[in-house]
Parts: structure tokens; C-alpha cells; sequence
């Protein structure tokens, strides 16, 4: 079933979790050999981590994915020591690891200010190089969002996400009746066949204003963004946090998962997602799977279930529905295998882009000019 979303408009979510870049440090200035005059050294690249930036607002920023920093000056009678060139910064998110094109880490950028240079300038022109300058340093750079895990259980307390993870892989969560028996995340390896392992994070429950920290709030959602794909799991009972709290159906409990994502960060909506509806063993869930399924073909007709503010503006494109009973076991196997070959697919399309950006980075390196000029982004 696939639930179509004004922003993801793939059939594959565009979350962005890396990103290859085309970086070169600025030429250096020319010398003067008349009067022993220093060109400037070549301006350099860095990769900054600065707040509210994402890998997608930097490809969505410069499509180019080119950083290119300032010549520095060339050296005059005014100014026999020419200025050095402009730096260039790239501003990412934190939470990244920056390697070169053959996989060398060049830096960690784990908190808002860190910074790592990836490109030198060149030095400008001197005596010992017979003026001349030389050429800034030029790569591929590739950063990666620090995944902790493949796949990352997104629901609201009490769904059955521990009690999923156990039924799914040998790891031992702490399951229990009351809400928020999660308090951190926990990983658990799914084994396959072949040997495969494909990694899911048991993430705390999340609640209505977990956005604005209510719950476990930002440092739950912090780890949403660090898997490859959710799997959201909805109770297809609903949900009710406490007496004075609403009931919440399996519909507008997933409606009310995607806003408090929306809220926190919109392009998290945009990540692969696979919905599971669990407790299919308790009376009367066949029928409750089947209004759930007509909601989720047609969310707006029944906006007006939630109040307007938690509507969410876009919704999750899920790529498959699997209703289950982590209890009984019922599902779980389809389950497992549609998670592997989601994965899969994934994984192939990786390698597709990857072969495409190299081809794309060689041309761009065929077609650079020797001291090429600063393009500024
Ligand atoms: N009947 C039934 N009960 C289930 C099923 N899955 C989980 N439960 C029960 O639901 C309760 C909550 O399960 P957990 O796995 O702890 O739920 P959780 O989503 O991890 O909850 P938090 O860690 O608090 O966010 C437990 O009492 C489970 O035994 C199921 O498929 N059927
Ligand atoms: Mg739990």
C-alpha cells in the first residue's frame, strides 16, 4: 500500500543519510620576481557542523555539490605579500563522519562547531618556487550520517516495539504492560539464512509533544534520523496513555507519530517506512486491520478525527503495511523477509548512484581548468 505524500514524491524515500562532494582548495597567487614578492596562499575547505542544517539542505542548497575556495592575491608593488584566498565552509549537521573517496576518515563532526578541513589551499608564488603558485588540493569528499542501526522502531509506548525486537532477533528487551519500559535505545540483529545481519534500534515510546521534549522528546527523535528506515508499530487496538489522556486508534496514532516527526523535522517523512500493526492475535483486530487500511488509503477524509493543529501537513509513504502478533509470532516471518529485501533494494539503488556520482566527479575533474578560478557557493 502506498500513501502518497505532497513531499515524496518517489517511490524510495529521498531521506539523505550521505552525500559525495567535489571540493578544491583556492589557487595560490602569483609571485613577483622583480622584488622577491609572496603570492597569497590559496583559501581552504571546510566541513563546519552548524545548527539546523541537514545533508538534504545541502544537496537542495547546491545541486552542484561542487566547494570550491578563493585564489589568494598575487603579489604587486603595493603588496609584495599577496592576501590569502577566501575560505570555503560546508555547512552539515552534526552527528557526521567525513572520509575521503577511498574510505579514509578525514574527521567527526559530533557537535555544533566542529569543523574539519578537506581541502588545502595552494601556496602562493615564492623564491623557491620561481613564483609560481601551486594548485589548491582537489577530492571527492563523502559524508555520512552515523547510522546506529539499519532499522529504527518508531510507536507509541506500549505498541509491542520490545516485544517486536524479540520476536524478531535473539535480543532480550524489557517488555512490560506500562508505558515507557524503553528508556534507550537497544540493538538487536535480525540473522538471516546467508548470514546476513540487518541491525534494529528498540527506540523509547513516543508521545503527543515529543517535539516540544514531552517523553523522552528530542533525544528519542535524535535517533529516529540515525537509522536507514523506520518501521513504525501501531497497537491495532489503539492507545491510551493514561485516564485523562484520549484514546488514540491505530489510524490517528499513526497520523499522530508522522506530525510529532513532521514537527521535529519534516525531511525524516521522507525516510523509507514500513508500518506494522501488531497485537493482530486480540478479538475483534481483523475488523479494526480493515478500517485502518481504508483510513490509510484516504487520510484526509478523516483529518477531522484529530484536532487541526495535529494533522500532519505530508504524510509517510509506507511501503508495505504487515499486520502481525509479535506475541503469537504470527507475520513476523513475511515480516523479516520483506525487511531484508526493502533493505536490499536499497542498497542496490545506493551502488547505482554511487557508480553515477564517480562518473559525474571524473568529468567534473577531467573538465577543471589548471589554476581554476573560485566558484563560489
Ligand atoms: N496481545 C498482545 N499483546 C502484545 C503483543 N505485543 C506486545 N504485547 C504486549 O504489550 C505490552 C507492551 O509491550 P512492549 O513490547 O513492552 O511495548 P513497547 O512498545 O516496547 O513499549 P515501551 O517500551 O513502553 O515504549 C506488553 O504487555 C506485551 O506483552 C501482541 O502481539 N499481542
Ligand atoms: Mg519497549
Amino acid at each position: 500500500m502506498v500513501w502518497l505524500s505532497r513531499i515524496c514524491y518517489r517511490k524510495y524515500g529521498n531521506f539523505v543519510d550521505n552525500l559525495r562532494l567535489y571540493v578544491r582548495g583556492g589557487s595560490g597567487g602569483m609571485g613577483l620576481p622583480r622584488l622577491g614578492g609572496q603570492g597569497g596562499k590559496g583559501g581552504d575547505v571546510w566541513v563546519v557542523a552548524h545548527k539546523g542544517f541537514t545533508l538534504k539542505t545541502i544537496k537542495d542548497k547546491y545541486p552542484h555539490k561542487r566547494f570550491v575556495a578563493g585564489v589568494g592575491s598575487n603579489s604587486s608593488v603595493r603588496a609584495l605579500r599577496g592576501t590569502k584566498g577566501e575560505d570555503q565552509e560546508v555547512l552539515a549537521p552534526s552527528g557526521i563522519t567525513v572520509t575521503d573517496d577511498d574510505g579514509k576518515v578525514l574527521g567527526e563532526l559530533n557537535q555544533e562547531g566542529d569543523r574539519v578541513l578537506v581541502a588545502r589551499g595552494g601556496q602562493g608564488g615564492s623564491y623557491h618556487s620561481e613564483f609560481l603558485p601551486k594548485k589548491g588540493q582537489a577530492r571527492l569528499i563523502r559524508i555520512d550520517l552515523k547510522l546506529i542501526a539499519d532499522l529504527g522502531l518508531v510507536g507509541f509506548p506500549n505498541a509491542g516495539k520490545s516485544s517486536l525486537l524479540s520476536a524478531l532477533s535473539h535480543a532480550k528487551p524489557q517488555i512490560a504492560s506500562y508505558a515507557f519500559t524503553t528508556v534507550r535505545p537497544e540493538i538487536g540483529k535480525i540473522m538471516y539464512n546467508d548470514h546476513k545481519q540487518i541491525s534494529v534500534a528498540d527506540l523509547p515510546g513516543l508521545i503527543e509533544g515529543a517535539h516540544m521534549n514531552k517523553g523522552m522528546g528530542h533525544q528519542f527523535l535524535k535517533h529516529v534520523e540515525r537509522t536507514k528506515q523506520l518501521l513504525f508499530v501501531v497497537d491495532v487496538c489503539g492507545f491510551q496513555l493514561a485516564s485523562a489522556t484520549p484514546f488514540r486508534s491505530a489510524f490517528e496514532a499513526v497520523q499522530l507519530l508522522t506530525k510529532e516527526l513532521e514537527l521535529y523535522k519534516e525531511e525524516l517523512l521522507c525516510k523509507p517506512a514500513v508500518l506494522v500493526v501488531n497485537k493482530m492475535d486480540l478479538p475483534g483486530a481483523e475488523d479494526k486491520l480493515t478500517e485502518l487500511q481504508k483510513q490509510l488509503q484516504n487520510p484526509e477524509e478523516f483529518s477531522h478525527l484529530l484536532p487541526e493543529d495535529m494533522v500532519p501537513k505530508s504524510h509517510m509513504v509506507f511501503r508495505h503495511v504487515i499486520p502481525i502478533s509479535a506475541v503469537t509470532g504470527s507475520g513476523v516471518t513475511h515480516l523479516k523477509s520483506y525487511l531484508r529485501q526493502s533493505l536490499d533494494e536499497d542498497a542496490s539503488m545506493a551502488t547505482e548512484s554511487l557508480r553515477s556520482d564517480r562518473l559525474q566527479a571524473l568529468r567534473v575533474v577531467t573538465n577543471t581548468p589548471a589554476w581554476g578560478s573560485s566558484t563560489s557557493v
